[in-house]
């Protein structure tokens, strides 16, 4: 008998985790963009090399993409590319942190020419998802300011309300706005959209299709980032994340590696607030691999983020919230504990293959010749769009 119920096998079945395009070009720091080879050179390819993680994994049914990074000529055309390969394009990511009009703001910029440049780049991002069919346009702002007294922070909340209505207007059917928010970089005095309570104010006042994006690494060291989902999941606010991990700011490593135990208390109040398997909220991935291998770094990465979650699911309820009612910190402690501590990998792996699934996606992948198929067939890839 297998540790996973039936109830929770069909839980773990209806997982999706988005991934990020991003994480299969080329990437670094600020100091250096490393080269890998067999690193895709166009949309069409990064969508092959997260197909090949859905394909191993089945937990993987989307990518998303940033605008203009995975600007192609004919978006229908990388559509069909995607659903030919089993995935479908998801989340659309708009882009104002490199142009060199953006400096002082986009968004919130005092000039209404420079403003309105950056509103039509995010409209054209919603011509984007009609062509792909992507529900969610995300919106992550690199703007604020260095030093005290530089600027009106009042005025740029009401110049930044503004251009999010507009944006928020051009919406139609299920489509969504999710606005990111992060405490500091590139600005290091204030951020325009810091902290998931500024996000929350802003995305309140446009109306039910706006929703807050909760990035896991764009948070203070020592942040409860547990409580924020609660917080989020309670107001009906959640709308998506992503996940990755860290170890100083926003490190974008693979989801799980640093803090195992922070992701088991995230995923333990994602269930605990419906959020699991809830279409309103969005799984995705935000990462990028600058020194491992990229296709692998993916897989790894929503494997941790199910085993995780089969752990959350593991929580004997009844006990714990016996052990709460009755004060008995000991007891409930032991009984998250005990979840937490199950090795479930084992239980995944047999499961996997009742399913038709490889039971060890990763050696599955080592074995499919694909990396050395596309290091032989690819040369010159992209970066991610960082350095670009
Ligand atoms: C900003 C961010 C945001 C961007 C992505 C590339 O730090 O998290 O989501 O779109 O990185
Ligand atoms: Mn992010
Ligand atoms: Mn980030």
């Amino acid at each position: 008998m297998s540790i996973l119920s039936a109830d929770i096998q069909s839980q773990l079945a209806g997982q999706g985790i988005e991934l990020p395009s991003w994480a299969f070009g080329n990437s670094g720091t600020r100091f250096r963009v490393w080269t890998t080879e067999g690193t895709p050179r166009d949309p069409f390819e990064k969508i092959a090399d997260a197909a090949e993680v859905n394909r191993v994994t089945g937990l993987a049914p989307s990518v998303a993409l940033h605008i203009p990074w995975d600007k192609v000529d004919d978006f229908g055309a990388l559509r069909r590319h995607a659903e030919d390969l089993g995935v479908a394009l998801g989340t659309i990511n708009s882009n104002t942190f490199q142009d060199e009009d953006y400096k002082f703001g986009a968004l919130t910029h005092e000039d209404d020419r420079i403003r309105r440049k950056a509103v039509d780049h995010h409209l054209e991002c919603i011509d984007v998802m009609d062509a792909t069919g992507s529900r969610d346009l995300k919106i992550w702002l690199a703007e604020g300011s260095n030093y005290p007294g530089q600027t009106d922070m009042r005025a740029r909340q009401d110049r930044l309300n503004d251009s999010l209505r507009t944006i928020y207007e051009r919406l139609t059917g299920d489509q969504r706005l999710v606005l990111e928010y992060k405490f500091f970089e590139p600005s290091f005095y204030h951020t325009d959209v810091p902290d998931w309570g500024t996000s929350y104010a802003q995305v309140a006042t446009l109306g039910d299709r706006a929703m807050v994006c909760l990035d896991t690494g764009h948070h203070a060291p020592g942040t409860n980032i547990e409580f924020i989902v609660m917080q989020l999941l309670r107001l009906g606010k959640l709308g998506s994340f992503d996940f990755n991990s860290r170890f100083y700011a926003d490190d974008d490593l693979i989801v799980g590696a640093a803090d195992p135990f922070q992701l088991f208390r995230i995923l333990v109040e994602v269930i605990r607030g419906g959020g699991l398997n809830n279409p309103d909220v969005a799984f995705m991935l935000d990462q990028c691999h600058n020194i491992e291998a990229k296709i692998p770094g993916q897989i790894r990465s929503v494997l941790n983020v199910q085993e995780m979650t089969a752990r959350a699911l593991l929580i004997d309820q009844p006990a714990l919230q016996a052990a709460q009612s009755a004060n008995d910190v000991l007891g409930a402690q032991a009984v998250f504990m005990d979840a937490f501590y199950t090795d479930v990998r084992p239980a995944l792996a047999e499961w996997r293959a009742s399913r038709g699934l490889p039971d060890d996606p990763m050696a599955a992948y080592a074995a499919s010749g694909y990396q050395q198929k596309i290091e032989a067939e690819r040369v010159g890839g992209t970066q991610a769009g960082w350095g670009a």
